[in-house]
């Protein structure tokens, strides 16, 4: 009697510990905040899914720096639930970034994002260490020259002290860092930028990846990272989409960006495509015990109006998955001359459709998760 006591309470315990060991992050020497958002991203799924918007706190169409102002906010009185953040020219000393938000402004923001209970996650568009020319140059042979021992690897290294620096200065009320969801090297299966699957081997570019966290990680000692491995949509499989990946030891979210372009009406190849490669990241999560996510998405200047309820929640009916990210409301961009947008702004033909998807039950903005004490 005794010893069957003694061998249901060990099961138990196993049983007990074995289920907090899952909801661990690669790091072992995370933050408590840092394991905390990753058992919490983990519980997120079963009921729905964080909403996020690229640099929401900073500009909108038409407005920019307006403290406390959010394009989302103005459509349906909330913030959105995850808010993405860019480092690229962070690695070049400069003040603001690629798309100049000032830094010191953007650490206010991502503050601001994490006291209100949002998530935070950040992007990477670096300098090509190889030929010092911009993120979308892939020149063959970049990530070879800047791996360790190679001729540029001095450069990439410096580049990650600049990110290091960033990462650690980033502090909530209490003097604790605030986690990130870091997604370095994205969009690793297409071929626009210099870590791309056109100017790399699958070997130099899981080198490379590994390098990066294990530089992070365990020499800058950055314990408030949950890493996240992004592919674009260039994958039909599991197998495809796992060609680069870099390891069970280092990887944290499994995750792919997805755009729909061309006309202004219901694409149903993008919902399947979109359908498709939830599926197959959701059992690649399964069986990896990861976390699935959509890094990136959006239909520029969402031209159908009813793209949110009829295109993105269609998709998503059925599916498991711990957040999405809308990609940035930069508006008129002299530069190209070209306008970007990706979530209504008030007044526009899709915002009365974007409050029906706010109001949905799997969609989580900044109220709910707030709620849900995420870094708890
Ligand atoms: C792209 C565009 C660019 C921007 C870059 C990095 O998709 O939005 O305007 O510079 O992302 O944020």
């Amino acid at each position: 009697m005794k010893s069957s006591v003694l061998f249901f309470l060990s099961f138990l315990l196993c049983y007990v510990n074995s289920e907090a060991q899952q909801a661990k992050p690669t790091d072992l020497k995370a933050t408590k905040e840092t394991v905390s958002l990753y058992a919490n991203l983990k519980n997120v799924m079963k009921k729905g899914y964080l909403v996020g918007h690229q640099d929401a706190l900073a500009y909108g169409v038409n407005w920019k720096y307006e403290p406390g102002r959010s394009d989302i906010k103005d459509v349906t009185g909330d913030y959105p639930a995850l808010y993405g953040w860019e480092l690229g020219g962070i690695e070049l000393g400069a003040k603001m970034n690629l798309d100049s938000v000032p830094f010191d402004k953007m650490r206010h923001y991502i503050e601001d994002g994490y006291r209100r209970g949002g998530v935070i996650t950040i992007s990477w568009h670096g300098t090509n260490p190889y030929t010092g020319k911009t993120a979308w140059d892939p020149t063959p042979g970049s990530v070879a020259a800047i791996l360790p021992g190679a001729e540029k690897h001095d450069v990439y290294q410096a580049q990650l002290d600049k990110i290091a620096d960033f990462l650690l200065s980033l502090k909530g009320s209490k003097g604790e860092l605030i986690p990130v969801l870091f997604r370095p090297l994205h969009e690793l299966t297409g071929g626009w930028f210099w870590w791309g699957a056109k100017s790399s081997s699958v070997d130099e570019f899981k080198t490379l990846f590994q390098y990066t966290v294990k530089y992070l990680r365990d020499v800058k000692e950055v314990h408030n990272l949950l890493y996240v491995y992004n592919t674009g949509g260039e994958f039909n499989n599991a197998e495809q989409f796992l060609e680069r990946y870099p390891g069970d030891d280092l990887i944290d979210v499994v995750s792919f960006d997805t755009y729909q372009g061309g006309k202004a009406e219901i694409d149903t190849a993008f919902i399947n495509d979109l359908d498709r490669h939830l599926t197959i990241i959701e059992a690649v999560a399964k069986e990896k015990n990861k976390i699935p996510a959509v890094a990136e998405m959006g239909f520029s200047k969402i031209p159908y109006s009813k793209w949110f309820t009829e295109a993105v929640a269609k998709a998503f009916t059925g599916h498991h998955f711990a957040y999405t990210l809308f990609w940035r409301n930069a508006g008129y961009k002299p530069g190209d001359q070209t306008t970007e947008y990706y979530v209504p702004f008030k007044g526009h033909a899709s915002a009365p459709d974007f409050i029906s998807y706010y109001n949905l039950p799997q969609t989580i903005f900044q109220k709910e998760a707030s709620k849900l004490n995420l870094y708890k």
